[in-house]
């Protein structure tokens, strides 16, 4: 029924087929990602189509909390601000940042009532895409893409108030920008600006990140990230900063990688397996106690199909690989005694088995109660995310 290829580093769970490859992984700094791949066990079984198996739902009588919905940052930041208040110039008083003129931002210090503009000549039309503290000093600052007449990208731009600048970032391969989130990904002071880059071509130039505090821009490349299906940002190894985690999809739609940006390091983790035919992230949740938050993968194989839970922290994986369709998650919650979320998931002929850190294989279960909740207590999500992707 099961084969629960469970423990450990997972190029150890299958030692004769065990296979390391890192090729063609260009980032354009530094380190190297890690990467591995798994060759796949054959078998006939047909593919179905993933909005048929992809389900996770809610049982018992939890109730919904904030926690159990996908962080807002995990989509792309779209609604313009037209006005806002926040304090720009660090002096602990609201001012009002507004669109001025069409191409223009205007600043109304609320303690003064001073009127300070922010132009260039060569804007000719503004976004405000948001007003956060980027550099790590007192004052928000203003994040905004200006285009020229054309409409093409000039910059994104931040103003900071507080000195009366603006620092302008730009580059020729960048044609068009799709920020992402506004974030701490690198556990400074000040938050990130996190971006998406397409080249003239439309081809993807870069995953970049702005750190706007030292003034300088990290480009993030790889070959394989033509596709990306859609990116969270989350804490994944416990250190300060949040990861942005990439669900790469190849030319023919399958699951090519989990990659992780570590930006605090600038370092790539790449998580993939040959035998992810199709996948994706299902769940963002804590399954072991510790810090940093598991990414919970469902992906079919020609084997059949599976669960695979990437622990970025230690940087391994631990995969549960199952005959049937892809299982369906139906619960997620704390056990009694132990510290992290177990899944506890439908797998073929209508099984229930509890997926947990600290059990080496998946374990049957009559009910999802009895594996997740205290006997007598409530049943309660902790920690439970759901996913949607934000193509
Ligand atoms: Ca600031
Ligand atoms: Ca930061
Ligand atoms: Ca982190």
């Amino acid at each position: 029924m099961l084969t629960g290829d469970t423990n450990g580093r997972w190029w150890n769970c299958f030692p004769p087929l065990a296979l390391w490859v890192v090729a063609g992984f260009g980032c354009t700094q530094n380190d190297l990602p890690s990467s591995a791949q798994l060759s796949g066990q054959a078998d006939e079984r047909a593919l179905m189509p993933a909005s048929q198996v992809f389900a996770v739902k809610e049982q018992g009588s939890a109730q919904s909390t904030a926690a159990d919905h996908p962080k807002p940052s995990s989509g792309v930041i779209v609604s313009d601000i037209n006005f806002m208040q926040a304090d720009t110039d660090g002096d602990k008083a609201l001012d009002a940042v507004a669109i001025c003129q069409n191409t223009k931002v205007c600043i109304s210090r609320g303690r003064t009532n001073e009127q300070i503009i922010y132009s260039e000549p060569a804007w000719v039309s503004v976004r405000i895409l948001d007003v956060q503290d980027t550099d790590g000093r007192d004052g928000a600052e203003v994040i905004l893409q200006a285009f020229d007449g054309e409409g093409l990208l000039v910059c994104l731009c931040v103003i900071h108030d507080a000195d009366r600048s603006i620092a302008s970032y730009q580059d020729t391969g960048w044609k068009s920008v799709t920020v992402h989130a506004v974030e701490d990904t690198d556990g400074l002071a000040g938050r990130e600006i996190v971006f998406l880059a397409k080249d003239p071509l439309g081809a993807l130039r870069c995953l970049c990140v702005i750190h706007d505090r030292s003034r300088d821009v990290q480009s993030y490349q790889d070959w394989e990230w033509s596709s990306v299906k859609s990116l969270w940002f989350e804490d994944t190894d416990g250190k300060s900063g949040m990861e942005v985690v990439l669900e790469v999809q190849n030319s023919v739609e399958q699951l090519s990688c989990i990659c992780i940006i570590h930006d605090a390091t600038q370092r790539v983790m790449k998580y993939s397996n040959s035998s992810w035919i199709d996948g994706r992230i299902i769940l963002l949740t804590d399954t072991n106690g510790q810090t940093g938050t598991e990414i919970v993968i469902g992906y079919r194989s020609s084997f059949g199909s599976g669960i695979a839970v990437i622990h970025d922290g230690n940087e391994t994986i631990r995969t549960y690989t199952f005959r049937g369709e892809l299982p369906a998650i139906q619960h997620v919650g704390p056990s009694s005694r132990h510290k992290g979320n177990d899944l506890c998931v439908l797998v073929e002929r209508d099984e229930l088995v509890i997926l947990a850190d600290r059990y080496e294989q998946p374990v049957p279960v009559e009910t999802c109660d009895q594996g997740v909740h205290s006997p007598s207590g409530p049943s309660v999500h902790k920690g439970l995310q759901l996913l949607r992707p934000s193509v």
